[in-house]
């Protein structure tokens, strides 16, 4: 473990040792004198959520995305990965953290409906994740896109802490157009989430399409889906609240 302030802490990912990433960002390495300088490194750099570090040369590589198994990797020896942990968020638990927002998710692979998954966050002191501002959603997409084997296993959508309001479910989008909220009843932005829809979508298909997911059989974008009665994958999201 390396602690660089009181709110970050560095651990290295064991099962990583040797191996890099294939879908790491292998460019412009920058020369360090340690793992915990490759650390700072990051902490520099708004976007960096995790590094490879050489311990052979010393080189040290940022990542923007967090990689979260071995199953996808190429042997380099000397190699080692770190990333950001928490006592709140630990690594062991499954938790992702995003350094920009402060954020960390967790992605639950037991298919639930909307509601019920909304209360399953809730009983750990969670919610589902509310991905405004929109570099939470660009972090998380690219997350479940640079970790394709632990997360296109199924083509289930992620579903997210977002529908259409709960008296609108199973009703025709209103005149002015798609009316969905996060659960901070803040609107989504249909402007700001432009790039990262499905192609024409929103839908509303069958004006019963009240949940927001991701859909990793249209590379994570955004789609509105059914909900109700079928059960889906869901990521929950909590504060980075200690270090
Ligand atoms: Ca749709």
């Amino acid at each position: 473990m390396i602690k660089c302030q009181s709110t970050t802490v560095w651990r290295s990912s064991a099962a990583f040792n040797d191996l890099v990433a294939t879908e790491a960002e292998m460019t412009s390495p920058v020369v360090v004198k340690n793992a915990l300088e490759c650390g700072r490194k990051c902490e520099e750099r708004e976007d960096c959520n995790s590094v490879f570090h050489d311990t052979g040369n010393n080189q040290c590589w940022p990542q923007r995305s967090v990689f979260m198994s071995a199953n996808d990797t190429t042997p380099r020896t000397g190699f080692r990965y770190y990333r950001i942990a928490s006592v709140s968020c630990p690594l062991e638990a499954g938790y992702v953290v995003h350094r920009r927002s402060g954020a960390c998710f967790r992605p639950v692979e037991d298919p639930d409906t909307w509601l019920e998954a909304r209360e399953k966050c809730v009983e750990q002191n969670e919610t589902l994740a509310v991905l405004d501002p929109v570099e939470k959603l660009d972090f998380l997409i690219n997350f479940f896109r640079t970790n394709p084997k632990v997360y296109v296993r199924n083509r289930d959508p992620f579903m997210i802490g977002a529908s259409r309001p709960l008296d609108k479910w199973n009703t025709p989008f209103p005149s002015s157009g798609p009316d969905h909220v996060w659960l901070t009843d803040q609107t989504v932005n249909m402007e700001d989430t432009a790039p990262y829809w499905r192609n024409n979508n929103p839908d509303n298909a069958k004006n019963v399409s009240n949940i927001l997911a991701l859909r990793p059989a249209h590379d994570f974008k955004l789609d509105d889906v059914l909900p109700d009665s079928n059960r889906r994958r869901y990521v929950c999201e909590r504060a980075v609240s200690d270090g």
